[in-house]
C-alpha cells in the first residue's frame, strides 16, 4: 500500500475508533459493503443502463446493476429504481431536472429550519436554477403544521411539495403531505437521506408509497456506502434515468452500485430492523437524559435517529459547543434551530444523532456515561482530559471493525 495514504489511514482508523461519532448522517458501513466498494467493479466503464451501454464487456456489470435495483425495489416497495446517482444532491439534480424548469415552484422547507442544502438555498444550484417557496416550521410546537402548509400551498399553486429534511428530528406525516398534493394537484417529492433506515425497517410512515419521487443518500441510517438512488413511479422512469444519464452525470460508479446492492440485501433483515430500534431508543433516551441537564430538545422530543439540541440554556452557541465537545473525542455538528438567531457558521444548536454508535451496540448504559460526558464538559464540571479518557473506554469497549 502507498506508505503516505496508509500513514493518514492508520490515523484515521484510530480516530473513528477511539472518537464517539455522533453526527446524524454517519455511520459504520459492514466490512461486506466495504468490499464490494473496493472491489475491481472500480475498473469498469459502463455508461448507459443495463442492456443499453455505451461500452463493451459489460456483461458483469449489468448483473451487478439489475441486483442492486431488484433489492431496492424489494427494499422500499418501488416501481421504479435508478441506482446510479453518485450522491443524494446528484439525485436531487437530476430529479428537478428531469421534472422542472426555472419557473416551476417547488415548496420546500428553508435550510436554516432543518431543510437541505439542495431544497432551494441560494448557495447552491437548487436556488440558482429553480423558483423554491419555502414554507415554515411552527414557531411554538417547531414541527410541521399541516394546516398551514396546506393554505400556503394553496395560495402558492407549486408543481411539487418536497418534504424530507436533515434536521427535523420528528416522524413527517406522508399521508398528510399526499393529501395536500392531490388537493392542489401537484407533485409529492420527498428525500429521504436521513431516514431511509428507519422507513427500510417501517419504523417511519412510508413516504415511498405515497410520493411520486423518492431520493437518498444511502450511506446515512441505511447503513451503505457513499451514494444517491431516486426511486419513482413508472411514469417518472425514462425522464429520471435520462437526466442522471446523460444529462448530468456520466459512467455510474459500478464498485459503489455493487456495494449498495449489498446494503439493500442487509437493510432487509431482521438484524437491521432491530438495529433501528435501537437507534430510535438510544435518540429518546439521549433527548431525555439532556433534557434532564437543563439542556433544551428542539420539539421537546423525537420520533428518529438523532435530537437537535439548544444549547442556549448553558450560554453556549452550537460552535462553541460542537468544538468543546470534539475536544474529548464526542464528534456532533453544529446546527440552527428554528428561527435561530445566529448565523449558520455559529448557530444556537447541535444536531446528535444515534446511526453510528447504535452500529458500535452501544446501549442505554452507553448513553448516560455519553451524556455524563457531554453535560460534564459543556458545563465544565470536570477535566476535559478525564473526560477525554472516559469517552476514550467506552470507544473501546465497542469496537469496531474498520480494517
Ligand atoms: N450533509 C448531510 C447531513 O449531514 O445531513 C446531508 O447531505
Amino acid at each position: 500500500m502507498d506508505r503516505e495514504f496508509e500513514n493518514i489511514l492508520i490515523k484515521e482508523i484510530v480516530r473513528q475508533n477511539e472518537s464517539i461519532v455522533l453526527i446524524a448522517s454517519e455511520n459504520y458501513a459492514s466490512k461486506s459493503v466495504r468490499t464490494a466498494q473496493g472491489s475491481i467493479f472500480t475498473n469498469k466503464y459502463a455508461e448507459g443502463y443495463p442492456g443499453k451501454r455505451y461500452y463493451g464487456g459489460c456483461e458483469y456489470v449489468d448483473q451487478i446493476e439489475i441486483l442492486a435495483i431488484q433489492r431496492a425495489k424489494d427494499l422500499f416497495g418501488a416501481e421504479h429504481v435508478n441506482v446510479q446517482p453518485h450522491s443524494g444532491a446528484q439525485a436531487n439534480m437530476a430529479v428537478y431536472s428531469a421534472l422542472f424548469d426555472s419557473k416551476s415552484v417547488i415548496m420546500s422547507l428553508p435550510l436554516d429550519q432543518g431543510g437541505h442544502l439542495t431544497h432551494g438555498s441560494k448557495v447552491n444550484f437548487s436556488g440558482n436554477l429553480y423558483n423554491f417557496e419555502f414554507y415554515n416550521v411552527d414557531r411554538e410546537t417547531e414541527q410541521i403544521d399541516y394546516e398551514a402548509l396546506e393554505k400556503h400551498a394553496q395560495t402558492v399553486n407549486p408543481q411539487a411539495i418536497l418534504s424530507g429534511f436533515t434536521a427535523y428530528p420528528r416522524e413527517i406525516d406522508f399521508e398528510r403531505i399526499k393529501s395536500i398534493c392531490k388537493k392542489i394537484d401537484c407533485m409529492m417529492i420527498v428525500d429521504m437521506a436521513h431516514i431511509s433506515g428507519l422507513v427500510a425497517a417501517k419504523l417511519h410512515s412510508d413516504c415511498v408509497k405515497y410520493a411520486d419521487v423518492v431520493t437518498s443518500t444511502t450511506h446515512k441510517t441505511l447503513r451503505g456506502p457513499r451514494g444517491g438512488i431516486i426511486l419513482s413511479k413508472n411514469i417518472y422512469a425514462k425522464s429520471i434515468d435520462k437526466a442522471v444519464f446523460p444529462n448530468i452525470q456520466g459512467g455510474p460508479m459500478m464498485h459503489t452500485i455493487g456495494a449498495k446492492a449489498v446494503a439493500f440485501a442487509e437493510a432487509s433483515t431482521n438484524e437491521f430492523v432491530n438495529y433501528q430500534k435501537l437507534v430510535i431508543s438510544n435518540a429518546k433516551l439521549l433527548g431525555k437524559l439532556l433534557s434532564a441537564e437543563g439542556l433544551r430538545i428542539v420539539t421537546g422530543d423525537t420520533d428518529t435517529h438523532m435530537i437537535l439540541v439548544d444549547v442556549t440554556p448553558f450560554n453556549l452557541t452550537g460552535k462553541i459547543a460542537e468544538e468543546k465537545l470534539a475536544e474529548v473525542g464526542l464528534i456532533v455538528n453544529r446546527n440552527t434551530i428554528p428561527y435561530d438567531s445566529n448565523p449558520p457558521r455559529v448557530a444556537s444548536g447541535i444536531r446528535i444523532g444515534t446511526p453510528a454508535i447504535s452500529t458500535r451496540g452501544m446501549n442505554a448504559e452507553a448513553i448516560s456515561i455519553i451524556v455524563d460526558c457531554i453535560i460534564g464538559i459543556l458545563k465544565e464540571k470536570e477535566e476535559s482530559k478525564l473526560i477525554k479518557n472516559k469517552v476514550k473506554e467506552l470507544a473501546n469497549k465497542f469496537p469496531i471493525d474498520l480494517k
